[in-house]
């Protein structure tokens, strides 16, 4: 077996020196790969890091028979907040498979139609607020993109609406998950130890650690009190459906774990993706206008669209706008897997059991099978011909197998009825020339980005 490829390293720092953190850090390994090739190791103080960006390596990592999902050292820190929640639960823990098989029906395709009158309802009612700044002010899109995501999942996850469309700042929870998996992240990529010279923010973070349960408990607390056992939402699942394997409920720790994973898987990388979206959507007027024909042809130049479930399987085009931006920035840049038994990928590349091998897909989402000009926003590469070609794996923002992501019916979803809706009836207006800026923190974002709205008249 051949090393895996790496640079030059410096005793204990590793590479830890050269290497930059949040959004840079992905443009890092993006470049790295253009110079190492599809696979090469990063060392970082004492953390070792194999990362693969190339479809043919991602195609033999996706087979579960060999791997399975890696729980990476940012995800493990993430831990201190989540703990067993579906997102950061270690394989072998049973909760695990517990959850999963207690709420995959409340994210299948058909469970859609149950959310889709909620979810209509918080569009309508960024609509009211984005109405009232027409013509008046520009509307902040990652910001209210967040709000809209997070009452989403708030309304249809738990029926608990947490008003972030009528509050001027983040819901408290928000501002903390922020914080708190800020923390998490930085304690990864520091030095160890370095957190004791960190009593504040240690003492911040066990504050917001508070807040974010505090909020479950009472959203928890509320339903209980209702009296009400027989909605069928995810809280409803969780607190009265059992196990179909051993029987039992979920013990009320997980389910606070849950609702904690739910609150924040189920909302940061839809709203990046949204506001990806309407990045695009302004920067390419053509891709807009085709948008803006889909739902005229559906609902006409009414005021007030009335988008029933089953138009959401018509928008196609805006579907592919999705996809496309999914695939140039997939909020969740990555995920990770490691071999079941000791290995060799590539045909050379000695790999134990255990190992983090981190899938980076905004590389993947690149790779030279794309065609040509891989950095062009284009939807057309996601029209039905073209997908049906697609090599399986070349497309990953939603990870691989058992372990993928459980919201993405839910996501798409809930973007699609919204990114319809706002073409429908806006025009975007770049009114500060928008130059990209990303911000990382778990998610992959656009930050700064405002703009303004007109209502558009039936003849644009
Ligand atoms: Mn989601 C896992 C991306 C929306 C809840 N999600 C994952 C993974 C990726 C991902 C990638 C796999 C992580 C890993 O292998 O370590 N998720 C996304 C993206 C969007 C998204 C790009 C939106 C766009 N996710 C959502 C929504 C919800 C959700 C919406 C909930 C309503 N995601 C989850 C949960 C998991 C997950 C829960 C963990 C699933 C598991 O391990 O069983």
């Amino acid at each position: 077996a051949e090393a895996i490829p790496e640079r030059p390293a410096l005793p204990l720092v590793g590479h830890g020196l050269g290497t930059p953190s949040g959004a840079d850090l992905v443009f890092h390994l993006m470049k790295e790969f253009k110079k190492m090739g599809p696979v090469f190791r990063l060392r970082v103080f004492g953390t070792n890091y194999i990362y693969v960006g190339g479809l043919d390596l991602v195609t033999e990592l996706s087979d579960e028979t060999r791997f399975r999902k890696n729980t990476p050292p940012d995800q493990v820190a993430a831990r201190a907040i989540a703990e067993d929640g579906l997102f950061t639960a270690f394989n072998d823990e049973p909760n695990w498979r517990k959850a999963h098989d207690i709420l995959m029906p409340a994210f299948s395709l058909g469970a859609m139609r149950g959310y889709h009158a909620t979810m209509l309802r918080v569009c309508r009612s960024l609509i009211a607020k984005w109405d009232r700044a027409a013509g008046e002010h520009a509307v902040d899109i990652p910001e209210d993109m967040t709000r809209l995501t997070f009452d989403t999942i708030g309304q249809c996850g738990f029926g608990y609406d947490f008003e972030s469309l009528r509050r001027d700042q983040p819901h408290p929870f928000v501002a903390a998950m922020i914080r708190a998996l800020g923390y998490t992240q930085d304690k990864v990529e520091s030095m160890p130890g370095m957190e004791v010279f960190k009593r504040k923010q240690t003492e911040q973070f066990h504050q917001d650690v508070k807040l974010m349960r505090d909020v479950v408990d009472q959203v928890i607390r509320q339903r209980r009190a209702s009296g009400d056992t027989s909605t069928d939402d995810l809280l409803g699942r969780m607190l009265h459906t059992p196990d179909p394997v051993t029987g039992r409920l979920l013990d009320d720790e997980n389910i606070r774990n849950q609702v904690i994973t739910f609150l924040v898987a189920g909302h940061e990388t839809t709203s990046g993706a949204l506001t990806f979206a309407l990045y695009y959507l302004t920067k390419y007027p053509a891709v807009l206008a085709r948008a803006q024909a889909e739902v005229d042809a559906l609902w006409g130049d009414t005021d007030t669209p009335e988008p029933e479930y089953g138009d959401i399987g018509k928008l196609t085009y805006i579907r592919q706008v999705l996809n496309e931006s999914l695939r140039l920035w997939p909020t969740a840049p990555g995920f990770a897997v490691e071999p079941i038994e000791d290995t060799v990928i590539g045909g050379k590349y000695a790999v134990r059991k255990g190992e983090t091998l981190q899938v980076v897909t905004p590389t993947l989402h690149r790779d030279p099978a794309w065609g040509e000009n891989v950095e062009l926003f284009d939807p057309e590469r996601f029209s039905p011909e073209r997908e049906a070609s697609r090599p399986v794996h070349l497309f990953k923002p939603f990870g691989n197998g058992e372990r993928a992501c459980i919201g993405r019916q839910f996501a798409l979803h809930e973007a699609t009825l919204l990114l319809g809706l706002l073409v429908h009836r806006y025009r975007l207006i770049d009114h500060a020339d928008y130059q990209m800026k990303m911000k990382f923190a778990l998610t992959l974002k656009p930050v700064d980005f405002t703009l303004e709205l007109a209502r558009r008249t039936s003849d644009e």
